[in-house]
């Protein structure tokens, strides 16, 4: 059992942002929870380094490009140390492999009659890296980011991409490529509305990767970058990984960059004779404002801010709770307490934080003796469906809403059982029974707060990890005289 996982390979032009942290999270928690459900997890992340884009900001900052990618990359790889993200590989764009990989790709395609030589003459917005048409040719501002374009006209490669029209429209009404849903109709009229085939070199942008053609041409970022995808698992040089991974399982991306994923790389892969990914999910956008966050517009939010504020589980948990995954978010530093507040520290923090003070003072900080009833572990298995359901599905704040009614669930089972009440008779029952439903609660709430979950399972005393046996665990009993550890606040309630 496998899973090939990938998220964008961000510009890094500029530093990341919560938009940036918010994909690789997703991938993140997906990628966890397989690994807790016993597949093994390929995990793809990286940095996107050629380009206009990129060899502008390095010259407006006055440094040699390569340094510049070089210092840059590193922003991102610290931020996914930070934020605990377990990628199993990450990739440059600037790496050898890579380069001849693309070569080796552009070299086949230009073999089998996909690519083709002709002018192009148009528009292209540097921002987005894309060619676009913009709606008034003589105030040319691009469709999708509404900055201003260049024109360009030059001899360029194209990629035969009509010719692969019916079959991408196929593929796509009788797969789950495309996801959520309702992005589906949206990418299926486009491709009805006819493809066009697609420029893929350039002439006057040095910093690319050459061409393997006798002429001076770069390969468009895009066409390099999607390649990633490819060359991260070893296409060219790693057969035994290829195969063994190939084809993605889920792809994250952004809905900003849907036409490429859901049109050109599809048409990429059909040229190659290679199978699709399963899924391709688009997720909706952070906004702050009501405006997009993203570095060119400079109204970005920092993720170490808030990490260092609330910790680095509280953005994991925040992001992936608050909206459904798939439609855009509003964030605000209101919005993200008082969720912080009533999830966090409230339920979940003062579930804990009660029932170990209980376990202190009652038993002696003693677990396990008593083994859990047969109802709540029929609860816990029903909620545990419940949530692998919504985890296959990719409906993050879903699963979290399943074990945050389970966390309710158990917050009144100790109201209503009450074991601090004087004269109870069965007080370590009701103590174990809740400790249980903890031990599980945090067993599923693994794949999002990674860190929080370590601490909480060493508060309870018990061995190695939540991840390190899996979901597995659940079906199991907590063995007898364990002894809790020192209590401490994991989520401390926000003024
Ligand atoms: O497009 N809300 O890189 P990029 C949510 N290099 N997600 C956001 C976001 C926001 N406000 N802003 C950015 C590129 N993202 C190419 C990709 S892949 C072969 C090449 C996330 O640095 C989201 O995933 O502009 C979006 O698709 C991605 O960052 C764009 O990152």
């Amino acid at each position: 059992m496998k899973v090939y996982i990938t998220t964008p390979i961000y510009y890094i032009n500029a530093e990341p942002h919560i938009g940036h942290a918010y994909t690789t999270i997703a991938a993140d928690t997906l990628a966890r929870f397989y690994r807790m459900a016993g597949y093994d997890v390929f995990f793809l992340t990286g940095t996107d380094e050629h380009g206009q884009k990129i060899y502008d900001a390095a010259k407006k900052q006055n440094v040699s490009i390569k340094d510049f990618v070089d210092r840059n990359t590193e922003t991102y790889r610290k931020l996914w140390n930070m934020l605990h993200i377990s990628y199993t590989r990450f990739i440059r764009t600037t790496e050898l492999e890579h380069e001849e990989t693309v070569r080796n790709i552009f070299t086949k395609l230009l073999q089998k009659g996909d690519l083709y030589k002709d002018d192009y003459t148009g528009y292209y917005c540097i921002p987005c890296e894309s060619y676009a048409i913009p709606e008034d040719e003589n105030n040319p501002l691009c469709p999708d980011c509404k900055r201003p374009m260049n024109k360009i006209s030059e001899p360029s490669y194209f990629f035969r991409i009509s010719k692969y029209t019916k079959q991408l429209e196929k593929y796509i009404e009788e797969n789950n490529f495309v996801k959520p849903d309702f992005r589906k109709n949206e990418v299926l009229n486009f491709i009805r509305s006819g493809l066009h085939d697609v420029s893929i070199t350039r002439k006057n942008v040095e910093w690319g990767i050459s061409a393997p053609v006798s002429e001076n041409y770069t390969i468009y970022v895009w066409f390099d970058a999607l390649i990633n995808y490819l060359s991260g698992i070893g296409y060219l040089h790693n057969e035994n990984l290829f195969s063994k991974f190939w084809p993605p399982d889920v792809q994250f991306i952004g809905k900003d960059i849907i036409r490429f994923h859901h049109i050109i790389w599809p048409c990429l892969l059909f040229a190659l004779d290679l199978p699709l990914p399963k899924t391709i999910f688009a997720h909706g956008w952070w906004t702050s404002g009501k405006d997009k966050i993203s570095k060119s517009k400079g109204n970005t939010i920092s993720p170490e801010k808030i990490i260092d504020e609330y910790g680095l589980d509280a953005l994991r948990y925040f992001l992936l709770r608050e909206v459904p995954f798939g439609l855009d978010g509003e964030y605000s530093e209101d919005i993200f307490k008082k969720r912080y507040n009533s999830d966090l520290a409230n339920d979940l923090g003062n579930l804990v934080n009660r029932t170990l003070n209980l376990v202190e003072t009652k038993m002696s900080g003693i677990i396990g003796n008593i083994p859990a009833n047969m109802e709540i572990i029929k609860i816990t298995g029903e909620v545990f469906e419940k949530y692998q359901a919504k985890m296959q599905k990719i409906a993050f704040s879903e699963a979290l809403e399943e074990i945050w009614r389970y966390i309710s669930f158990l917050n009144r089972f100790l109201d209503e059982k009450a074991p601090w009440r004087e004269g109870c008779s069965n007080v370590e029952e009701i103590l174990n029974n809740t400790i249980y439903g903890i031990r599980s609660a945090i067993i599923m709430l693994t794949p999002f707060i990674p860190d929080a979950s370590i601490r909480i399972w060493q508060m309870l005393g018990l061995e190695e990890t939540p991840e390190s046996n899996g979901f597995k665990l659940l079906n199991q009993k907590i063995p007898e005289g364990i002894k809790t550890n020192k209590r401490e606040i994991i989520f401390p309630r926000k003024k």
